[in-house]
């Protein structure tokens, strides 16, 4: 098989690259490993940036996220029995973020794609790369076969094999491993009026929501916690005291139909290109979930590289193509700042001293008052602009 773009994954950074690059009549391939009911049902992120909804509107995907999505206008900081109220449009000059499940951007399109009759081939477990003479060396249906190609977009998350291709010496990891993780549950339960972070005694605590329908919870916990450890009602009476709801008459509770832990850690490879392989989204870096980032962070990577891809065929000139790990990685910092900043805010850390717990209290203090702070935050959650040269 032959096309222009062989992109591994078919997660929201080789999608959306399939997508944008179809629009400039470039054609591309997406290999990913596991099977379409398994990457559509995959729940993970939930805010999405002003600019990536901007992406979804300009490449006409945004129907049903129009329909269904929920604009969020705000969000709260709870602390020390006080409470932060963060306002998007107020702070951020109009902006706002909008709350639609990661699974159901990945719906929209894997449906879009394969309605152009993009060719997406699942359960296609990418194994080799040649960077030099571009191809990807692939199994599916028990055979061995070869996809080749002008470029290798490497969209296969943390786990993927596009990062391990690149040389060691050539490649440079920065790493931060948390000493916790995030247990994250879905419940049919109304959510609470604001997206609501809480920094307590009893460690962190976030209340988010999929519809007013389904809430979206997540407790700091240890990083080996196993979820079946946690009945839906151990989860109920933690969340409320984590939230300062005592009473119990806030947070409303539901059936959990969903529950897991992911560990929490900071990660960037760079550079983000060997050769004609590019690295888009997780497989170049992740992000702490505190700050929102990592979905918004792949789909301002791809647009980079497909202009670089586009000004490429229409011009044959490599410049931007040269150019896109540094482009990238300015953004990339900016936001692994920023999740750090959040992460570091709102968690109770089990290595701090009580020193650094009365630094963490001023700081929530000082945000609690001071506009020039909340902007900061407000600023960097809608998110940054995106990087275009
Ligand atoms: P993905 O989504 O991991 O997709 C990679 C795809 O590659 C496939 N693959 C392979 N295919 C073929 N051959 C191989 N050898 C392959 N190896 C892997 C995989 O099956 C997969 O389908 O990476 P991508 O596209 O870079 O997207 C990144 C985002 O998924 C990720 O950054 C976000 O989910 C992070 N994240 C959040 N991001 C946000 O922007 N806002 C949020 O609110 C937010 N919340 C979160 C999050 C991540 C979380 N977890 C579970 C880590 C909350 C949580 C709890
Ligand atoms: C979510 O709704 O899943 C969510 C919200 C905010 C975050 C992380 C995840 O910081």
């Amino acid at each position: 098989m032959r096309t222009q773009v062989g992109i591994i994954g078919a997660g929201p950074a080789g999608l959306f690259l399939a997508h944008i690059l179809h629009r400039a009549g470039i054609e591309s391939v997406i290999l990913e490993d596991r099977s379409r009911a398994y990457v559509e049902d995959r729940v993970r992120a939930g805010v999405l940036e002003a600019g990536t909804v901007d992406v979804m509107e300009q490449l006409g995907l945004d129907g049903r996220l129009k329909r269904e999505s929920i604009a969020d206008m705000a969000l709260d900081i709870r602390f020390s029995s006080q409470r932060i109220h963060l306002d998007f449009p107020a702070l951020g000059g109009g902006r706002h973020v909008t709350i639609y499940g990661q699974q159901e951007v990945v719906k929209d399109l894997i449906a879009a794609r394969l309605k152009d009759n993009g060719k997406i081939v699942f359960e296609a477990e990418a194994l080799a790369i040649d960077t030099k003479n571009p191809s990807i060396r692939y199994r599916h249906e028990g055979k061995e076969e070869t996809l080749e190609c002008d470029f290798v977009a490497g969209c296969d998350g943390f786990h993927g094999i596009s990062r391990p291709t690149i040389p060691k010496n050539v490649l440079t990891e920065y790493d931060r491993i948390y000493s916790f993780a995030w247990l994250g549950v879905l419940s049919h339960s109304a959510p609470l009026p604001e997206m609501t972070y809480s920094n307590n005694e009893r460690g962190f605590a976030l209340c988010s929501r999929r519809s007013m329908k389904v809430s979206r919870h997540y407790l700091q916990v240890p990083v080996d916690e196993d979820p079946d450890d946690w009945s839906d009602a151990r989860f109920w009476d933690e969340l409320h005291l984590r939230l300062d709801d005592g009473s119990k008459h806030e947070i409303v509770e539901g059936e959990i139909f969903q529950k897991n832990v992911a560990p929490l850690r900071a990660f960037v490879a760079a550079p983000m290109q060997h050769g004609r392989l590019f690295l888009a989204g997780d497989a170049s870096h992740i992000v702490p979930p505190t700050g929102a980032k990592g979905l918004n962070l792949a789909v301002a990577d791809v647009r980079v590289l497909s202009r670089a891809m586009i000004e490429f065929y229409r011009t044959g000139d490599t410049k931007r193509l040269e150019r896109y790990s540094d482009v990238c990685l300015r953004r990339v910092w900016k936001t692994v700042r920023f999740s750090a900043y959040m992460t570091s805010l709102l968690h109770r850390f089990p290595e701090h001293s009580p020193f650094d717990r009365k630094i963490q209290l001023a700081e929530l203090e000082y945000l609690h008052n001071s506009k020039a702070a909340q902007t900061t935050i407000v600023e960097n959650y809608i998110g940054l602009p995106f990087e275009d040269d």
